[in-house]
Order: C-alpha cells, then structure tokens, then sequence
C-alpha cells in the first residue's frame, strides 16, 4: 500500500500544506494512487515511525520517505517511467530551483494566507499554530497578517514565471514535470485555503489552471476552504 501523510484542517479532505501538494501532483505525474493519510499538527506523533515531525511522507511498502524533493528523487528511483526530474544534473538542478522559489514565493503567501490557514484548522491545532509561528515571526498573527502586503510581495516574486510561461505552456517545457510539481505547491496552498491572489489572465493563472484541471480530471475537485 502507498500512503500519504498530508496536514489537514479541521476538515480532513482540506489538504492545505504546499509540501504535501507537491507531493499528490508528484503521483499524479507517475500515475501512481495512494491513501490519503490527513493529520492535523496535534496529531503529528503519528509520524514518528519517520523519524522526523514533518509532512509530507511517502510510506511505499517498506520504504518511509519525507522532504518533498527527496519524495521526488525516490519516486523517480523507484518508478522510472515517465521521470519527474530526468538525469542527475536536473536532479541538482531542482534543489537551486527550490532555494531561489522558497526565497520568493512563500512570505508573502504567508502574509496573505495565515489568518485563513488559522480558521481552517481544527480548533484542537489553534494553540500549538499560534505558539509555533509567532515563536518564529516573533509577533502575533495578527500584527504579521496582512493580504495586500502579502499580495504585493507575490506580484513581485511572479514576473520571471510569468516571462517563462509567456513562451512555453509549463516550467519544464512543453509538459509538467518536476520544476511544476514545486512552484504549483505553493498555488494550490492558496487555492485549497479559498484563494487566488494571482491573476486568472496572466500566463502563471493559465499555466496553474491547467495543472488544476489535469489534476480534477482524474482525482477529483480540489476540496477548498470556503
Ligand atoms: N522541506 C520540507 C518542508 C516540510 C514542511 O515544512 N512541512 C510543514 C507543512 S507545510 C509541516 O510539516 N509543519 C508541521 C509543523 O509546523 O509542526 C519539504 O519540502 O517537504
């Protein structure tokens, strides 16, 4: 059997963690089903048989695999056909890829998302969110929301997506792969979180537009906040 660990919101069918979509677009790419497996943050000692506290994980039979790049290099290991990332240099590639979008892409996501990720969530999660992430931001919630900030700032970051996109329908040529499968994470975040803070007629809406609809088209509408 192939489950998927994923964080969930109250609801467990909302799926909301960029890590963990990366994941699910991941096996859809290999055609390769798995279950569902959702966890809300308090119910994360359900992954110790990982080793480590974070979603997502890829228990494949024998094989327990977390990191959502090392999910991918495992997969593409594992299951060679229709490659996610292709030889060893586009391997590597994929971690700079990685770093310079984590770097651009998901502060201002927070900004923007972290109020409606704390009215999805169970109300069981509330203190331990509050606790972990004003611990690291260093001030309430509250203070640290803010959604035209947080949208200007992704405005900002779109640009080069949106020049490549103008020229090629997917980040990895003329089919998704891989480099995809990493930035479209942290748009379905926003998309299960009830949002869409891009614009549907700029090439990145009609490029994450059709990773969504070939995403529905064989798994189902994306479940979302409302
Ligand atoms: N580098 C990891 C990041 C994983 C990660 O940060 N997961 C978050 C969910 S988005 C998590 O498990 N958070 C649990 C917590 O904050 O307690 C990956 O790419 O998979």
């Amino acid at each position: 059997m192939r489950e998927l660990y994923e964080l969930c919101g109250a609801e467990p069918e909302l799926v909301f963690s960029p890590y963990c979509w990366r994941v699910r677009l991941a096996l859809l790419h290999k055609g390769l089903s798995f279950v569902s497996r959702p966890l809300r943050f308090t119910d994360k000692a359900q992954l110790a048989f990982s080793g480590q506290p974070l979603v997502p994980v890829l228990r494949d039979g024998e094989a327990v695999v977390s990191d959502s790049l090392a999910i991918f290099r495992y997969l593409d290991q594992r299951y060679p056909a229709k490659p996610l990332l292709g030889d060893a240099l586009s391997s590597a590639r994929l971690g700079l890829i990685d770093q310079l979008i984590q770097h651009s892409l998901p502060a201002g996501l927070f900004k923007a998302l972290v109020l409606r990720i704390h009215a999805v969530i169970d109300p069981a999660d509330h203190a331990y969110f509050r606790q972990s992430r004003e611990q690291k931001l260093g001030l309430p919630l509250e203070e640290f929301a803010d959604p035209v900030a947080g949208q200007a700032s992704l405005q900002q970051a779109l640009p080069p997506l949106n020049r490549l996109l103008a020229t090629q329908a997917y980040l990895d040529g003329s089919a998704p792969a891989a480099a995809d499968y990493l930035v479209a994470g942290f748009f379905f975040w926003a998309w299960s979180l009830g949002e869409q803070p891009w614009d549907s007629d700029s090439p990145v809406g009609a490029w994450f537009q059709r990773l969504l609809g070939q995403y529905e088209a064989q798994l189902g509408p994306v479940k979302r906040a409302a």
